[in-house]
């Protein structure tokens, strides 16, 4: 009996090295792949992450822009970048969430005045940027834009933003492109609705048939 249980289990360590063998053999070649995909993706990522977006497209940062709607349907990523082309008569002061409602601009973060500002998006979470000129403010001129990690997204975009209360709000402003400052330069990114997690995705799509295939061979 003592023979028997002897044979099987040395039968068992057998095959047991066996199939650690070839799983260790296995899982080497997938975490080769796993750091290759890795590799990939970050390359692939920090060459789409990028967005600059002209605030007010045509129009610029100026009164006649619709900047209340002009964030809607984007998506801004750390690492975007916001560009603001306005004429001297503007500036570009960022915020406080309560100074962007109220219009404040006696006590800023950051100010800008040289008609060409660029404003990187460092971090997630909401941003709020006015024109100097509180009266321009009350008009319209000002942007709120919330800023989204590298993982999954915190807020919905289009999410219904705080609506200032007892503060003049643009009635009827239109982005019309004809009547706004030519604008000189082109959109570099053109992929205001695909964050970086889209292209993540795409890339976890597009490798795994790959990834399948080279473990299976
Ligand atoms: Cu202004």
């Amino acid at each position: 009996v003592y023979r028997h249980i002897y044979a099987s289990k040395a039968k068992t360590q057998v095959i047991e090295n066996f199939t650690v063998g070839s799983i260790m053999e296995k899982t080497s070649k997938k975490l080769f792949i796993f750091n290759l995909c890795i590799i990939f993706g970050i390359l692939v990522t920090r060459r789409c992450n990028a967005t600059t977006y002209f605030v007010g497209d045509t129009s610029g940062w100026d009164i006649s822009s619709d900047l209340e709607s002009w964030p809607l349907g984007k998506r801004f990523s750390v690492g975007d970048v916001l560009m603001f082309q306005y004429s001297s008569t503007h500036s570009v002061y960022e915020v406080a969430k309560d100074n962007f409602q109220s219009c404040n601009t006696t006590d800023p973060i950051r100010t800008f005045t040289n008609g060409n500002t660029t404003i990187a998006l460092s971090k997630p979470g909401d941003r709020f940027f006015v024109c100097g000129n509180r009266l321009h403010c009350f008009a319209g001129m000002r942007l709120q834009v919330n800023v989204e990690g590298n993982g999954p997204s915190p807020a919905p975009v289009g999410a219904p933003r705080d609506a200032p209360t007892g503060i003049l709000q643009p009635s009827s402003k239109k982005n019309n492109p004809a009547t706004g400052v030519a604008s000189s330069a082109p959109h570099i990114g053109g992929r205001g609705l695909r964050g970086s997690m889209n292209y993540f995705v795409y890339l976890i799509v597009f490798t795994f048939p790959l990834i399948l295939y080279f473990i299976n061979n």
